[in-house]
């Protein structure tokens, strides 16, 4: 497929120039080739066109010239339901707006039962406020032989098909994530530590997940990894032991995109549950690309949307190897490391086992009937100082992260 892309700039965007190169980028990977660029400065898009018709003439031109091979037609923006109808009809050629663009990456690359599930589901609910343009067209079409209302009863009726269709296809879904949810509720059980890979798409998260396998020895365990955006569309768990036996589970999930479309965040609320529940999260970034800043923004805000804002992070710049930065370093608690490289994982590894495991101090009455509680904090915990009162033992205490809560109820308030 060949396009035009349509880029368009309101007020003052810095970062412009980086928008158009990302959404060739998505174009690309649904195979669809930019043949040309036009871009359009405004100071507030139109509301029936997105951008004003002289602009708009002007495509027409190219598209009508005999020698074109152009398709379509992609804009840089998520247009309205009308405005993507007006444009279609003014240009009498197909519109992609961003959104759909992303739509068409996931589709393409989701390939297990969850991924394409989640898919249909984004695709349905994005479908589901443009039905009223599909039919609009056909009442054109007819030239009025329709009666009046036809249209109207259509997508009453379409709508209720698709509303219908997303319930049964949530449905099944749930079942699909089944296991991974016991599997999770039986992990917080046992009080087993989680820990998520997070960010933006290409940043590296799979890459890290496959060089922690290789340290662990695990090379069946490897997850794909790729050059591409969107190489990864659900949550693979893995257990990581650490060199002191102690042990974690690592999570790498789907990576982020500036404008991700609502309904995919929404289809995908469930394979990110991994990452509400976590109790660390990772933040991979490139740091080799000069965008990584406003994608960090991006990944912060999807974060925020899907409830995970409060998870603990770490940020982990990553890529070091293709720029001048040093690594593996840890500077003010952000580490600067290469996915490719053991002794970054290593110190990534302390890390994470001094924020899961640090010890906790606190002080705990242990009344005198309960000196089982006394014995065992004796033998797993770092005893500071003892108080006898009248009722019970007054202890400041150390204690392992993973045995606090067998003693939370004796905390002193
Ligand atoms: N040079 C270099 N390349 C890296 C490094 N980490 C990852 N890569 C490459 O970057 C590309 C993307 O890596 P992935 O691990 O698939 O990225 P991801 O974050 O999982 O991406 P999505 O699954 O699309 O969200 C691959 O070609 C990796 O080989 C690194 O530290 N240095
Ligand atoms: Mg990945």
């Amino acid at each position: 497929m060949k396009a035009i892309l349509i880029g368009v700039c309101i007020g003052k965007e810095s970062d412009f120039k980086e928008k158009i190169a990302e959404m060739i980028n998505l174009a690309d990977a649904c195979e669809i080739e930019i043949v040309q660029t036009i871009t359009q400065n405004l100071n507030s898009f139109h509301k029936r066109t997105y951008i004003n018709s002289g602009k708009l003439e002007e495509i027409k031109e190219i598209l009508e010239d005999e020698t074109s091979e152009v398709d379509t037609v992609i804009f840089d923006a998520e247009l309205a339901p009308a405005q993507l109808r007006n444009i279609e009809e003014i240009l009498e050629i197909s519109v992609i707006d961003k959104t759909s663009l992303i739509l068409r990456i996931f589709d393409i690359r989701a390939k297990t039962r969850e991924a394409r599930l989640q898919v249909e589901i984004a695709k349905l609910r994005y479908k589901l406020p443009r039905l009223r343009g599909t039919y609009e067209a056909m009442d054109k079409q007819g030239g009025g032989l329709m009666n009046k209302g036809t249209g109207e009863k259509k997508i009453d009726l379409d709508g209720r098909h698709i509303t219908n269709r997303i319930d049964s296809l949530t449905k099944e879904l749930k079942d699909v994530q089944k296991t991974r949810e016991t599997q999770r509720k039986q992990r917080q059980k046992k009080d087993v530590k989680s820990v998520a890979l997070v960010g933006y798409t290409n940043a590296g998260k799979s890459s890290t997940m496959n060089q922690v396998m290789h340290l662990q020895e695990k090379e069946d365990k490897k997850v794909f990894e790729e050059n591409m955006l969107f190489a990864t569309l659900t949550t693979n768990t893995r257990n990581v032991t650490l060199k002191n036996a102690r042990s974690f589970v690592l999570s790498d999930t789907v990576g982020f995109v500036s404008d991700l479309p609502h309904s995919l965040i929404q289809a995908f609320q469930s394979t990110l549950e991994e990452v509400v529940q976590a109790d660390l999260l990772l933040h991979i970034m490139d740091v080799s690309n000069p965008e990584h800043v406003k994608q960090r923004e991006v990944t912060l805000e999807t974060l925020k949307e899907i409830g995970a804002d409060e998870v603990p992070m770490i940020n982990v710049y990553n890529k070091c190897d293709l720029t001048d930065i040093a690594f593996p370093t840890c500077v003010e608690g952000d580490l600067y490391i290469s996915s490719k490289d053991d002794q970054s994982i290593e110190m990534m590894f302390d890390k994470i086992d001094a924020i899961l495991f640090k010890a906790i101090t606190t002080q705990v009455f242990i009344p005198y009937e309960k000196g089982s509680v006394v014995s065992f904090l004796n033998e797993h915990a770092n005893i500071i100082a003892t108080d006898y009162q009248e009722l019970g033992t007054l202890l400041d205490i150390e204690i392992d992260h993973s045995l606090f809560h067998q003693i939370e109820e004796f905390v002193h308030q």
